[in-house]
């Protein structure tokens, strides 16, 4: 008697690399690494963690500025410990950009080029005490503003990056915030000084976020791609509706004649903002750029020596790793085996 074979159904047809790439960003789950995705997507990530790591890493010279000339030892001490963050974030940006296929010497050497791009925020000077306030209040809460979002992009690795780098960021927020509590607590000139830096870095901070979302050529492909989950107006929005009732509290006066509630939309109006300046300063021509690009250049010449050592150190250990274990058959050996002195 013969037995029919039990029914198996027909495989479904595999899924192609595109699809199944589709279908992650459908889900919301993250792209790793070892997944296949878009060339167009790869270089989007390629581009903006490397601009991201750049502008940590070229974000430490207007605050570098201030070290030594912090007014207490205690907030010398806590501005080089934020300022070290900065060189920390940039690292683990770099190795985020790394796991897509490109070494962090590549994109340095890119960024020198004129290649990549940092952000516009880094090219305008630090002149007095207050401005160290404002870099934390303001710098620091629009980068959260956008990072926290980030936390949730659609590539793992960046993702990742995120969480680490959202919880500096919050604790740099609040110390600029409190430099600038104790100066408007200050003397009239102390509360001058804040009030200036205010009316300078008020405007810089908006265009962080990015050029409005009509102008902005990427932002459509990156909210398909779930690396952006919200525009750049969006962002920008979310950060002044946070920034005025903080501004109120420290008494200072946002420089913009046009703001106010706007009860109906339920967000504050914002007059309008110059967006030939912040194309200017993104083009090279901001008020800093030359010599931030200049210090940049400096500081890897100079650090040749560091890396070539570094490299001679690696390949030695490399080189020890790799020798056979001396075997010896003598009980009077003075080192245990596989010991290398
Ligand atoms: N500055 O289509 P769009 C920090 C460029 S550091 C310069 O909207 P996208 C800190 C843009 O690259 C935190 N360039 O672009 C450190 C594009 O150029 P290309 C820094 C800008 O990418 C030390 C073109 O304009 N945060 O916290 O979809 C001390 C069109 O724009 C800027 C990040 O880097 C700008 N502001 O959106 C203290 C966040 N805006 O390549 C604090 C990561 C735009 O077409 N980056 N451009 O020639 C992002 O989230 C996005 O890349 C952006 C722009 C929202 C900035």
């Amino acid at each position: 008697m013969t037995t029919t074979p039990p029914f198996t159904p027909p495989a479904p047809p595999a899924a192609s690399p595109e699809e199944r790439f589709q279908s992650l960003i459908g889900a919301g789950e993250k792209i790793e690494p070892r997944d296949w995705m878009p060339d167009a997507y790869r270089n989007t990530m390629i581009r903006q963690i490397a601009q991201h790591a750049h502008s940590e890493v070229i974000g430490q010279q207007p605050e570098g500025n201030w070290i030594t000339r912090a007014p207490t030892l205690v907030r010398k001490a806590i501005l080089i410990a934020k300022v070290q963050d900065e060189a920390g974030h940039g690292l683990y940006l770099y190795s985020a950009a790394e796991t897509l296929g490109v070494s962090r010497h590549e994109l340095t050497e890119m960024l020198h080029a004129g290649r990549q791009k940092y952000s516009s925020i880094f090219n305008y000077p630090t002149l007095t005490w207050a401005d160290i306030g404002c870099i934390g209040w303001l710098v620091d809460g629009a980068a959260i503003t956008n990072q926290v979002m980030l936390s949730r992009t659609s590539y793992g690795p960046y993702a990742r990056a995120m969480v680490k780098i959202c919880k500096e960021e919050s604790f740099h927020q609040r110390q600029g915030y409190e430099i600038m509590l104790a100066l408007v607590k200050g003397t009239e000139a102390q509360r001058a000084m804040a009030q200036d830096a205010l009316n300078r870095w008020w405007w810089p901070s908006l265009v962080m976020f990015g050029p409005p979302d009509t102008d902005s050529p990427h932002t459509p492909e990156s909210v398909a791609w779930g690396i952006k989950l919200e525009t750049n107006d969006e962002l920008r929005q979310r950060f002044i509706d946070t920034t005025v009732p903080q501004a109120d509290h420290l008494g200072l006066t946002i420089p913009d004649a046009e703001l106010r509630w706007n009860e109906e939309r339920g967000h504050y109006d914002f007059g309008p903002i110059d967006w030939d300046d912040f194309w200017r300063v993104i083009r090279g021509d901001g008020p800093c750029n030359r010599e931030r690009m200049a210090h940049k250049l400096a500081a890897w010449n100079e650090g040749a020596w560091v890396r070539e050592a570094a490299q001679a150190h690696a390949a030695k250990r490399a080189a020890r790793a790799a020798a056979p274990t001396p075997v010896s058959d003598s009980p009077v050996s003075d080192s245990p085996a596989g010991v290398q002195r």
